[in-house]
Parts: structure tokens; C-alpha cells; sequence
């Protein structure tokens, strides 16, 4: 008989991603209802081809990147210190489409107003699960380039920014953001970097930074005190800008002592470094490092949640395709029930945080062309850290999820989905720990008029819903946000708010998609599933059970009851 045996030679088909722009029905609807009609149509081409290429060719670079980490040398053959960094082929192409590509440009260049950040962000999101997280250095760029457009009021200062804002991959430039020391990675304030004047206006750096990323880059703002710590041990730190390489290409006072050997984000080079007398330049006032600096990590922290959303995208997308090529008990798993039912959830799950961190984008273009209102503004400083420490922990969850809807095969390195897991970890670490950002919410709320804000959003977008079919939701949201309200006003001490902080932030995220499912239903109410998902999200996701106080912990006494 001729022909294989059934079976016998059987090889599942792995499943192809289609072009991540064109397919991704929520994000076209998005767009649709919220960009501009010219606006939509301006960007459609670009974002098309790129969707093409997200889905293809840079998915080969990010996994040579991913199986070729980078390798330091630290000395030449005759025997000179270099501290060379090589990395891999893919990695640089990544870098070089991330110029052409204008992945930083866009957000500058502004030639589409207050939506030229949703744009950029959008182009992001397809990038970031194709990119090996090549999206760190270009967050850290990002934030540098804000930095200097706020405080850089100076020749060198604005000759970085060109750099940084190229699209030229020739002429671009990469920053890096090192806070990180031995003493602290959330308290900075332990710093051992101190920075003495060089007698001509600069600072010479000496310390030690004990995480940074990314050392391959041209330039970098960092940490350190010009006054020895005060008698509790904080010390005032100041803000600085250093070039990485002086001009004939040597190391700026700088050794690399060991690249880190990471649970994931393989092929970013992250160092440790030897501050041995850096030549440096103080940005922003004495004394102000950390609120200077702010401005960097505040836009660091909107790519983590961008990042966090295009995983969740990505694990959807490979999940569904995987369904219609695997076949099981005698049928495609898109047939399976239970499939079908996990599937939505991720459906439900990607697009609930996407439409939170499309939202932060939004804000942001605002805030950046002048035209956010004061609330808005105050919205934006909230839900920074709150879309942050949400949408973390939703990607490790949904990458986990998507190893075991792909079986075994799931587990297995060459598969190249696991690394997605190991990569999303990082997100609820690097700029911060759910704590640390759930303290930030308290600060925002508390300093900045984040929650009285949070208020004035809600209840306004709730007055503009009138649609009848959408009056229940609308009633049900009513109530939840009041038992937000009441609980948060409630916590009577400092020790209370911070003990339930966390668990307000997990619930203003998920008020605050209800509210932008709200608001997008009542344009697109009869498409898809959307309706569905806002029942879903109502009923299963804001808990009102998930508001814990520090009482019912046992963490403060109990108050004794009135009447
Ligand atoms: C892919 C996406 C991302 C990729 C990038 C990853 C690359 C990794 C590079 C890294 O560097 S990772 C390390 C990042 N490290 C952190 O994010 C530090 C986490 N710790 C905190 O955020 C702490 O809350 C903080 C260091 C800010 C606490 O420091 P302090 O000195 O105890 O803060 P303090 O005294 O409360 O605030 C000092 C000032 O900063 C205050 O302003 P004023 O001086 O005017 O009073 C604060 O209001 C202000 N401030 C603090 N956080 C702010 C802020 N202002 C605006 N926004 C914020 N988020």
C-alpha cells in the first residue's frame, strides 16, 4: 500500500498571524469611533503596512534577538579594558525599524495634533509583542525626550533631543533611565552616587547603579546627591545628564561590571555599572531629581501598560489562530465549548485593557498639545499608575493562560511562547511594584486631585448616557462607583488608606473601563459583542466584595460601632 499510515507522519501546522492592524476588529473600531474621519484616513496606510510587518518579518528578528542574547567582553586581546556589548542582528533591525518607523518621532512631530500619541501608541502596541522588548529602550527614549522638551533648555540638551526624535536609524539616538542601586530599587532615595562640580559647570558622577537598561545606548538620566544623606539616611538627589561615550567612542568614566542574568527579557542588555567619574550635567533644580525625573518614568510607565496590552493582544491572537488549525476528539478546538469560552475571556480580557491604555494615550496627546482640561490632566497622573499595575498583572496572567491553550507544545522554547510569560513578569517590577504604584495612586489622589477628578470624570460621562438600551448598565455602574466612594472616604487614617490602596487601584481600573466601554457602546452598541462584554465586565470583573480594609485584615483594631 502506498501513502503514509493515517497518523504516522503526522506534523501540526504552528498558526500564522494575519496582519495585526486590519484584523484586530476592536482596535479598527476603536479608531473609527474616537480618531477624526482625515485623521483615520491619513494613518490607515501606515498602520497597514506595519500591521504586515508585526505579524511577519519582525517576528524573525525578535526571536534571533531572543536566542542571542547579548555577550560582554571586557577586555581586547592586548589586554585593554573595552567593555563591549555585542548583540544580535535582530536586535538592531528591531532598532533601526523602530527609527523609520518614527516609534518615537510620532509622539513628537505631532503632525496629528492631540492624536498623534494615540497613533504612535497604536503602532506600539503592534510592535511590542514583535519587538523582544525592544520597546524598553524606546519607553526610556520617549521619556528622555519629554524631559528635555520641559526642562532642556540648553544647546547639548537640545541636540539630544534631535537624536532621540529621528527617524533617521543614522542619526537616532537611544537613552536610558538608571535609578536603580544596591540600596533601593522603589526608595531611591538611599542612593550612594554622589556628584561632585568639575570646576566648569558640570558634575563628575562616582557610585554605583545596580540596573540599567539599556547600556547600549547613546545617552542616559540618572541619580545622585551633591549633599551627603541626611541623619535618617535619604539624601536629596538631583537629576543628571550624561553622553554614555565620549567622543572618541571610550566609555564616559564608565566600566560595566556584568550584563544581569534575568528571568526574561533575554536580549535587552541590562548592566551593572561602575560609576568611576562620569562627566555629567545636572538637569532640572538641585535637590528636585525625583520630581525631575518623574516626567520620564510617568511616560515609561504608560509603554508598560502598552506593552502589557500587546502581549494580551498577541496571546489572543495566537490562541484563536491555533484553534483553527489544531483539531482534537475529532474536531477543530474552535468547536470545543470550553475553548470557545476561554477564548472569549482573553477576547474580553485584551480588549477591556486596551481600551484603558488607548484611553491613557488619548489623555496624553491632550496634555502634551494643551488641550487637556484640568481634569482631564488629573485623570491622566491617576490612571498612570493605576492602567500600569492593572494591565501587569492582567499580561502575566493572559501569557500564562496562553502557554496551556496551546498544550504542550506551549511549554516547549522552540515553540517561542514562553518567553512571553518571562517577559510580561517584568512589568509588574521595572517602574515600579504594584505596591509602589498603588502608593503613587494614593499620592495622586491626595496631592493632585486625582480622586476628586476620578469623580468629576465618572459623573460626567454617566450624564451623557442616555441611550434607554443602555440605562440598566448605566445604573449598575451608578452604584458600584458609589460603593467605591463610599468605601474610600471611609478610611479615616494614613495606615488605612495604604492597606486598602492596592485594592481601590484594581477597582478604579476596572471602573474606569466600564465607564470607556460606556462611552464606546454608545456609538457602537449593535456591533459585535461589545454590548456583551459590558454585562460581562459589570457582573463578573468590578467586585464590589475585592474592597478590603485594613480592619477586616486585622491590621488596624477594630473601630467600635456607633448607636
Ligand atoms: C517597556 C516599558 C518600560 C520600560 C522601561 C524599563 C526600564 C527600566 C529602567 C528603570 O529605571 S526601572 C526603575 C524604575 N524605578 C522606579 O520606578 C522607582 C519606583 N519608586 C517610586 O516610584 C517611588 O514612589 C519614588 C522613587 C518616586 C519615591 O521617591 P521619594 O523621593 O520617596 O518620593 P517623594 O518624596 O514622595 O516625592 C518626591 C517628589 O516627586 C514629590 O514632589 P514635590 O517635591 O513637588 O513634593 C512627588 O510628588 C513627586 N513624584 C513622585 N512620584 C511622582 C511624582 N510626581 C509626578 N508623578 C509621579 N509618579
Amino acid at each position: 500500500m502506498k501513502g503514509p499510515t493515517p497518523y504516522s507522519d503526522f506534523i501540526q501546522k504552528l498558526p500564522k498571524l494575519t496582519n495585526e492592524y486590519t484584523s484586530d476588529t476592536f482596535l479598527v473600531d476603536y479608531l473609527k469611533t474616537y480618531l477624526p474621519e482625515e485623521v483615520l484616513n491619513s494613518i490607515t496606510p501606515d498602520l497597514t503596512q506595519f500591521g504586515e510587518r508585526t505579524a511577519g518579518i519582525f517576528r524573525e528578528w525578535a526571536r534571533d534577538a531572543e536566542v542571542n542574547p547579548p555577550q560582554l567582553t571586557h577586555f581586547d586581546a592586548m589586554g585593554n579594558r573595552v567593555d563591549e556589548i555585542k548583540v544580535s542582528n535582530g536586535w538592531l533591525e528591531l532598532e533601526k525599524v523602530a527609527a523609520k518607523d518614527g516609534l518615537v518621532a510620532i509622539g513628537y512631530e505631532r503632525k496629528q495634533d492631540e492624536f498623534s500619541r494615540l497613533y504612535q501608541f497604536v503602532k506600539l502596541y503592534m510592535y511590542t509583542a514583535s519587538s523582544a522588548i525592544y520597546t524598553c529602550p524606546l519607553a526610556m527614549t520617549d521619556g528622555a525626550a519629554r524631559l528635555i522638551e520641559i526642562y532642556g533648555d540648553d544647546e547639548v540638551l537640545r541636540k539630544a533631543f534631535e537624536g532621540l526624535t529621528s527617524r533617521d536609524p543614522e542619526t537616532f539616538k537611544t537613552s536610558g533611565q538608571w535609578m536603580t542601586e544596591r540600596t533601593g530599587g522603589s526608595d531611591v532615595s538611599r542612593s550612594m552616587t554622589f556628584a561632585e562640580p568639575d570646576g566648569e559647570g558640570g558634575y563628575i558622577l562616582k557610585g554605583h547603579k545596580w540596573f540599567t537598561s539599556a547600556i547600549t545606548a547613546d545617552i542616559a538620566f540618572t541619580l545622585a546627591s551633591t549633599e551627603p544623606p541626611a541623619s535618617n539616611g535619604r539624601a536629596a538627589l538631583s537629576l543628571f545628564y550624561l553622553p554614555i561615550r565620549n567622543e572618541d567612542g571610550s566609555l564616559n568614566g564608565i566600566e560595566v561590571e556584568a550584563l544581569k542574568d534575568k528571568l526574561g527579557t533575554k536580549a535587552l542588555p541590562t548592566a551593572q555599572l561602575n560609576l568611576k567619574g562620569v562627566k555629567a550635567m545636572m538637569v532640572g533644580e538641585k535637590g528636585k531629581g525625583v520630581k525631575t525625573i518623574s516626567t520620564l518614568f510617568n511616560i515609561t510607565r504608560i509603554y508598560n501598560t502598552i506593552c502589557a496590552v500587546s502581549y494580551m493582544r498577541r496571546a489572543y491572537a495566537l490562541s484563536e489562530a491555533y484553534s483553527k488549525e489544531r483539531e482534537a476528539f475529532g474536531t477543530k478546538i474552535e468547536n470545543h465549548t470550553l475553548y470557545k469560552k476561554s477564548l472569549r475571556e482573553m477576547e474580553i480580557a485584551y480588549q477591556s485593557s486596551t481600551i484603558l491604555a488607548l484611553f491613557l494615550s488619548k489623555l496624553l496627546g491632550k496634555e502634551e498639545c494643551g488641550k487637556a482640561t484640568e481634569t482631564e490632566s488629573a485623570l491622566l497622573r491617576l490612571l498612570t499608575p493605576v492602567a500600569k499595575l492593572y494591565t501587569a498583572k492582567q499580561s502575566i496572567k493572559y501569557a500564562s493562560e496562553h502557554i496551556e491553550m496551546f498544550g504542550g507544545i506551549g511549554y516547549l522554547e522552540d515553540s517561542g511562547i514562553p518567553s512571553m510569560l518571562r517577559d510580561a513578569q517584568v512589568l509588574s517590577i521595572w517602574e515600579g511594584t504594584t505596591n509602589v504604584l498603588s502608593l503613587d495612586m494614593l499620592r495622586a489622589m491626595e496631592r493632585e486631585n486625582g480622586f476628586a477628578s476620578f469623580g468629576e470624570y465618572s459623573n460626567q460621562l454617566l450624564t451623557s448616557i442616555t441611550d434607554p438600551d443602555l440605562a440598566n448598565e448605566k445604573a449598575a455602574l451608578g452604584k458600584k462607583l458609589k460603593v467605591l466612594f463610599n468605601f474610600a472616604t471611609g478610611l479615616k487614617t494614613q495606615e488605612e488608606m495604604i492597606a486598602s490602596a492596592r485594592d481601590v487601584a484594581f477597582y478604579i481600573a476596572e471602573a474606569t473601563i466600564a465607564l470607556l466601554w460606556l462611552d464606546f457602546l454608545k456609538t457602537n452598541k449593535d456591533k459585535g459583542n461589545y454590548y456583551q462584554t459590558l454585562k460581562y465586565w459589570l457582573r463578573y470583573k468590578m467586585r464590589e466584595d475585592s474592597l478590603v480594609s485594613a480592619e477586616e485584615l486585622g491590621l488596624v483594631p477594630e473601630r467600635e460601632s456607633v448607636g
